[in-house]
């Protein structure tokens, strides 16, 4: 496989752009070798710039659920960008999507629309500090809730401790208002429930961990999070970014039962465009400006194109048999890549939940980012530049999780497998 033009653009892309890339996983940091640019895709299948044909798993993170250059989407996008492209002003559009998304998760009963994530998950640690007048935040370690200052936090401590920064350029005090605890470990919740609780103005968490691995909640600690949340006053936020519409069309709030104060959605709800939203008790999103006091703005925010493309995906997700199709893809790839594990004799541990899956090179179980780094440090490397070398694109990174679309066909996971027999001999030569 040659990857001579990605290397070129590679060198010219980091005159330009920090790392040549415009967000730092795509660096192929952890995983080495040259980050593949990509030209184009259709359905579940990426080209590189040197033509190299992949099937891809990764769905730009989560939000290409219905394959890419989907006919639906892309009808949509054309009869919007005909339209124009942006306002600044408000559109029927985003009350479409608005009544699509609260109508298919209960507890979102308002919404606000953003363009990202990140802006999503601070809104709403703004809106739950405002609300309670309180300031200090719970989060977990290993969960990922994008780039927002006070979420950035370094290396745990197994216990519930409060936070330092996790990067430069974060101030000590703000890290220090928020309290990081170990991952589906409620006894170390309930420890700084006892210690902070009247201070704490919210839990915030991925209720399926996808950021350090794919990671699903021990039963009952999404409940018990909830019980914490209502004793002491403080609010739950479900960060969905990347489970909202992929485990089900009520998102992790409807497949686990637990419902959340506010919720968090990005990535599919916005169909490959940029567009997040945050939402949830009437009462709450009612104190977000110009309703209420709490100011939060964006000059992009239900841009219309992005909305197109939202709703258009929304829609292809609503047929009748998609989660049953997402979560057999998931199923599959889990199930099949354990067995491969298992014939080559490597430690390996796998979970499927809807429409994403993961893996460890570790014997399992793992419920938490602590046990996520036991894993094989040596086996992830030689597993995916393989299995990228035969065209199958997963995640650079051992703690991602791999997503599947409507696009990926029973072939295209066939043929995954089949890489995976020949990937998995050499990630077993690691000893
Ligand atoms: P964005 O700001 O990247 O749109 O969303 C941030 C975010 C928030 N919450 C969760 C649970 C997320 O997973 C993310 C972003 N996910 C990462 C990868 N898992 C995006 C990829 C990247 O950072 O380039």
């Amino acid at each position: 496989m040659t990857t001579d033009r990605s290397k070129e653009l590679f060198k010219r892309a980091k005159r330009v752009i920090p790392g040549g890339v415009d967000s730092p996983v795509r660096a192929f940091g952890s995983v080495g070798g040259v980050p593949r640019f990509i030209a184009r895709g259709k359905g579940c299948r990426v080209w590189d710039v040197d033509g190299n044909e992949y099937i891809d798993f990764v769905g730009s993170w989560g939000p290409l659920i219905a394959g890419h250059a989907n006919p639906s989407v892309l009808k949509a996008l054309r009869a919007a960008m005909a339209l124009g492209t942006s306002f600044g002003a408000p559109t029927e559009l985003e009350i479409e999507l608005a009544e699509m998304i609260t109508g298919a998760l209960p507890s979102v009963k308002k919404l606000r629309f953003v363009s990202s994530g990140t802006e999503a998950t601070m809104s709403a640690l703004r809106l739950a500090r405002g609300a309670t007048g309180r300031e200090r935040v719970l989060k977990f370690e290993g969960c990922y809730h994008g780039h927002v200052d006070a979420l950035l936090l370094g290396a745990g401590s197994g216990v519930a401790t409060l936070g330092i920064p996790g990067t430069p350029g974060v101030p000590a005090s703000y890290a220090d208002l928020t309290i990081q605890a170990p991952y589906n470990d409620i006894g170390a919740v309930q420890q700084a429930f006892e210690r902070w609780g009247n201070e704490i103005a919210c839990v915030v968490v991925e209720p399926l961990a996808g950021n350090m691995g794919c990671i699903p909640p021990r039963p009952g600690f999404l409940k018990a999070l909830r019980e914490c949340c209502d004793r002491s006053g403080a609010l739950l936020i479900f960060d969905e970014v990347i489970t909202g519409f992929r485990l089900a069309w009520g998102g992790a709030q409807k497949l686990y039962r637990v419902k959340p104060d506010l919720t968090c959605l990005g990535k599919i709800v916005g169909g490959g465009l940029p567009a997040a939203a945050y939402g949830g008790r009437r009462d709450l999103m009612a104190q977000i400006a110009p309703e209420g006091p709490i100011y939060q703005a964006g000059t992009l925010s239900g841009n219309p194109l992005a909305m197109a493309a939202g709703l258009a995906t929304l829609g292809e997700l609503a047929k009748e048999g998609t989660y049953e199709r997402l979560g057999a893809i998931s199923k599959r790839m889990a199930e099949g890549l354990a067995e491969i594990a298992r014939e080559v004799g490597v430690e390996f541990t796998s979970v499927a939940v809807g429409g994403a899956f993961g893996f460890f090179f570790h014997p399992g179980p793992v419920h938490n980012f602590a046990d996520a780094q036991q894993a094989h440090a040596g086996r992830f490397k030689p597993f995916f530049q393989s299995m990228l070398e035969q065209g199958i694109y997963l995640a650079p990174s051992p703690f991602e999780c791999g997503f599947a679309s409507l696009a990926h066909k029973d072939r295209d996971i066939e043929a995954a497998l089949a890489a995976a027999k020949v990937a998995m001999r050499k990630a077993a030569r690691v000893r």
